[in-house]
């Protein structure tokens, strides 16, 4: 395979862009190489720069759940765009949006859109310190919630690829009212109730966690944060940015049944497009201003473009079986992938919630950032290459999830899984 194209594009892209990327999930840091630069794609298949093609499990890491250039999506974008980019004044677009929200989110009675994740989640803090008047809150370790100051603490996503827990450029001050605790603990969340609860706002979690490879709640987590809350009258703030419209239609709060009090969104919900939003109770998100004090705006918020591309993939994704196709694709993926490793004597713990999913480097069940971290990230980045060398593109990391569509169909899966057969015969011998 020749890389020639993509090469000298990172050469001239690192003389003007930090790292070359402008995120720096995208560069090749845990796997060794440099980035792929992508040129066009189309369904499960992104072209690079010397014309290889790959199927793709990176999906823009989430958000094209349609797949690709999806004909619908680009439809709607284009007629749009023809009636204008951005008005800054607002639309019936983005009302139609919240109200599709409202309707497949259990915990959305009222949406503000942002756009991106992160703006999405230090919002959705700011509106829970705002409605509580509490400053302190809690994250869990290995969870990822966007780069804000007071989120970059034992991070999960590139901040645990690179090994950068703590970003020089955040002030100690900035990050003294985030308390951290295991994933999948209620003891410690429980410990950190009993100790500071009237004075904890919210505790913020992706319900399933997607930025340490994924790793799903074990049987009855959820739920018993719920009744923690509910005891100590901290607000529960799902960030559902990446399992929103992925984990089920609903997201994680209508797979496991468990309704939060605030939910963060992102990826999907954009359609491929920039877009985040907060959402949740009525009564808490009526702090917001103009409605209520709680400051928080943004010029290109509610973006018609993005507003579109966002009604068109909802409207495809709550079509009669269409969810419900793309799991069992994935969970075929899933078991052809596993069973292929366990074929070349190779260890993998695999993970799948709805159309996400990982496969952990490791002979343990990972159930949070401490047995993530025992992963074997030399034998990831093998698989990586050797994957890339048969034109198969996922996560350059052991700690991000991967993402199946509606156009990875059954010859997309076959031909992955005969990939993975040879590539794990490759890499077998000398793991
Ligand atoms: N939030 C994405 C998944 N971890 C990564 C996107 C990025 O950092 O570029």
């Amino acid at each position: 395979m020749n890389f020639t194209n993509s090469e000298k594009l990172f050469k001239e892209a690192q003389e003007v862009i930090p790292g070359g990327v402008n995120s720096p999930a995208r560069a090749f840091g845990a796997v060794g190489g440099q980035p792929l630069f992508i040129e066009r794609a189309k369904g499960p298949y992104i072209w690079d720069a010397d014309g290889n093609r790959y199927i793709d499990y990176v999906l823009s890491w989430g958000p094209l759940i349609l797949g690709h250039t999806n004909p619908t999506v680009i439809k709607a974008v284009q007629e749009a765009a023809t009636r204008g980019t951005s008005y800054g004044a607002p639309t019936a677009l983005e009302t139609e949006l919240a109200e599709l929200v409202c309707e497949i989110v259990p915990s959305a009675e009222q949406v503000r859109f942002v756009n991106s994740g992160t703006e999405a989640t230090m919002s959705v803090l700011r509106l829970a310190r705002a409605f509580t008047g509490r400053d302190k809150i809690i994250k869990l370790q290995g969870n990822y919630h966007g780069h804000a100051d007071f989120l970059l603490v034992q991070a999960g996503s590139a901040v645990a690829t690179l090994g950068l827990p703590d970003s020089p450029g955040v002030p100690k001050g900035v990050t003294q009212d985030t308390l951290t605790a295991p994933f999948n603990s209620l003891e410690a969340i429980e410990a950190l109730f009993k100790t500071g609860g009237d004075d904890i706002a919210g505790i913020i979690l992706e319900p399933v966690a997607g930025n340490m490879g994924m790793v799903p709640p074990v049987e009855g987590y959820l739920a018993g944060l719920r009744q923690l809350c509910d005891q100590y009258g901290v607000l529960l703030i799902f960030d559902e940015v990446m399992t929103g419209f992925r984990v089920a239609l609903g997201g994680a709060q209508e797979y496991y049944g468990v309704t939060p009090d605030l939910t963060a969104l992102g990826k999907v919900i954009g359609g491929g497009l920039p877009v985040g939003a907060y959402a949740g109770r009525r009564d808490i998100m009526q702090t917001v201003a103009p409605a209520g004090p709680m400051y928080q705006a943004g010029t290109l918020s509610g973006n018609p473009l993005a507003v579109t591309a966002g009604i068109a993939t909802l409207k495809e994704l709550k079509k009669p079986g269409v969810f419900d196709k793309i799991v069992a694709g994935a969970t075929t993926l899933c078991e052809g992938i596993s069973a292929a490793a366990s074929a070349a004597g190779i260890s993998l713990y695999q993970t799948q919630a709805g159309t996400m999913f990982c496969f952990f480097f490791n002979d343990q069940p990972v159930t949070d950032w401490d047995t993530a971290s025992k992963s074997n990230t030399r034998a990831l980045a093998r698989f990586f290459h050797a994957m890339v060398k048969r034109g198969v593109y996922f996560p350059p990391s052991q700690y991000e999830s991967w993402f199946f569509s509606t156009a990875h169909t059954q010859e997309v899966v076959v031909a992955t899984i005969q990939a993975a057969q040879t590539a794990f015969a490759e890499i077998a011998e000398d793991l």
